[in-house]
């Protein structure tokens, strides 16, 4: 397998609207879910960077399609949280239609990280979002975020939430902490064999 350099990032590119004829011509890597669940800490903590993509404690804080391209191998891929109810409706259908149309014509995607709050679990929005998914033929592993908030006997009970996946188009769940660090060198671990895996395919 290849030896990336992840701190080694090129280019970060934001888009309002998804237009496939940008040239964009590397395996992605997406990372979804609920507003506020981490999708932007997690990136920061695999990139080594504190503040490249931004976070907040408020929800909705992501609004654009973000590609954080590394070593000219891959992107990672940021994309607004789904499921936010206290914004205006024109943000909820701006963003509904932009994640319809990145996850419905992106060629290059390889995976889809969704992102669950493992203090929560998954609730009836991610559910939407996974038959969507199944939908689409995409591939997804599951990110169980703040784990530094859980006990290993919670840690044990969100998992068992997670056993009716276990024969659909799933690769595996990680629990993951931006906090402790937890599942942060795995996780680059793992999408690296899935891109690699790819390699030969595209
Ligand atoms: N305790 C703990 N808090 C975390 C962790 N990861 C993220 N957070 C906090 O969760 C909040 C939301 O984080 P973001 O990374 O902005 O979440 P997001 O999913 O990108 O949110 P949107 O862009 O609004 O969809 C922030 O206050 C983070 O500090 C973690 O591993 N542990
Ligand atoms: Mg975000």
């Amino acid at each position: 397998m290849k030896s990336i350099n992840f701190n080694f990032i090129e280019k970060v590119l934001s888009f309002k609207k998804f237009d496939i004829q940008k040239n964009l011509i590397l395996p992605e890597v997406c990372f979804a879910g609920r507003s506020n669940v981490g999708k932007s800490s997690l990136i920061n903590s695999l990139l080594n960077r504190k503040n490249i993509a931004r976070t907040s404690k408020k929800p909705g804080q992501t609004k654009t399609i973000l590609y954080y391209r590394i070593d000219n191998y891959f992107s990672l891929v940021d994309v607004p949280g789904y499921g936010y109810a206290e914004t205006s409706k024109k943000n909820v259908t701006e963003i509904s239609i932009l994640l319809n149309e990145y996850f419905t014509i992106s060629k290059n995607l390889k995976i889809v990280c969704v992102l669950i709050d493992s203090r929560h679990g998954l609730k009836k929005i991610d559910l939407e979002f996974l038959s969507f998914l199944e939908k689409n033929k995409l591939i997804y592993m599951f990110i169980l975020t703040k784990s530094d908030k859980l006990s290993l006997s919670n840690k044990e009970k969100v998992l068992k939430t997670f056993s009716q996946f276990e024969k659909k188009r799933f690769f595996k769940i990680i629990f993951t902490s931006t906090k402790t660090k937890e599942g942060i060198k795995e996780l680059r671990r793992d999408l690296l064999q899935i891109i690699s895996k790819n390699e030969n395919k595209t």
